[in-house]
């Protein structure tokens, strides 16, 4: 895939960001929404790649934009177009945290994963149980280990105590046990009222102040959150959470037959080029959020690729009136 894709989906994501920044704090979540996805998808528009949604806003009945299996960018016009240009899937949240923004709390962000055909699980929309961490204890943990075994790991690998440990959990009352769990052990946790694809993508960050992610969220997050650790070289392990027959049947239709895997990083976003393009729309742990200075606006993105390996913080001052803008550092 061509690293230069990578600007035109900061493109995308900075202008989405841009358009839900807007509501943030009217307590209208859809609003906020509504004003990503369209954002989001008319940006598309203008990428040179023939590109498929393989993780959206639903099926194709129950969302008007970025359904799944809808083509978009430069070759959606004709397959004509389509065949001179690169075969892309991609991965959309367009709002990750849309009460974050009705409400103005921190982490909301936008996000857009890519990779060359194929390179992204096509996951079903149910829970998964997740364990996200950096680098250094990727290899040192597993997901049906116990919770104390676990962090007492993660604390070796990262040369502390496991209570100098730092586990986001959202906060749901399906993680009451997992929460005595963890304080069990005497590390400390962050409860987050959404938002566990941000928390996943601070935990691979050193000096972020997160540690891991542990609990149950979205499928779909997960396999944005693993194209972020391909990039960063942290770890997701994720098993679906299938409880169900109407479950089993969603899973087999796309092809997932086993329901007890615990999936890799690896697994969910197999693709040899991935780029990762995330825009924060209010503050957050490592994006500050979208700031509107009368003559101009100014966003903060996180732009990944994993070939060439590649990880860029890119703070961008978008002037609205040539010849007024003053930049402040
Ligand atoms: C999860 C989590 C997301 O929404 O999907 C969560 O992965 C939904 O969980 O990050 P509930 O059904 O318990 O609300 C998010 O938090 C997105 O905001």
């Amino acid at each position: 895939m061509d690293s230069d894709l990578s600007l035109e989906f900061l493109g995308v994501v900075e202008q989405a960001a841009i358009a839900c920044a807007h509501t943030m704090g009217l307590g209208d979540w859809r609003k906020s929404d509504q004003a990503a996805v369209e954002t989001m998808r008319k940006c598309m528009d203008s990428v040179p790649i023939a590109g498929t949604i393989v993780i959206g806003e639903g099926e194709r009945d129950e969302a008007p934009m970025l359904y799944i299996g809808e083509k978009v960018g430069l070759g959606a016009v004709s397959e004509a177009v389509a065949a001179r240009l690169p075969a892309i899937d991609i991965a959309v949240d367009p709002l990750e945290g849309t009460n974050l923004c009705a409400t103005g709390a921190p982490n909301a962000i936008v996000v857009l994963a890519a990779s060359n055909r194929g390179g992204l699980l096509h996951a079903p929309d149910l829970y998964m149980q997740k364990l996200v961490v950096g680098p250094s204890a990727k290899s040192v943990v597993d997901l049906d280990a116990s919770v104390r075994d676990n962090l007492r790991a993660i604390a070796r690998s990262l040369e502390r105590d496991v209570e100098d440990l730092v586990v986001m959990v959202l906060d749901r009352p399906r993680h009451a046990q997992l929460i005595e769990e963890i304080r069990d052990t005497g590390a400390r946790i962050r409860l987050i009222s959404d938002g566990d694809l941000s928390a996943g993508i601070a935990a691979a960050v050193v000096g972020s102040g997160v540690h891991a992610v542990m609990g149950i969220g979205g499928a779909p997050e997960g396999v944005l959150t693993a194209a972020a650790m391909r990039c960063l070289n942290g770890e997701i392990f994720g098993r679906l959470m299938v409880t169900t027959p109407e479950h089993e049947a969603r899973c087999r239709a796309m092809g997932i037959s086993d329901f007890q895997k615990v999936y890799r990083s690896q697994d969910l976003a197999c693709g040899e080029n991935i780029i990762f393009a995330a825009t924060g729309v209010t503050d957050g742990t490592l994006m500050k959020g979208v700031r509107f200075f009368g003559d101009g606006v100014r966003t903060s993105s996180l732009i990944m690729q994993s070939h060439p390996s590649r990880i860029r913080f890119i703070d961008t001052i978008h002037v609205e009136q040539t010849g007024a803008v003053r930049v402040r550092f």
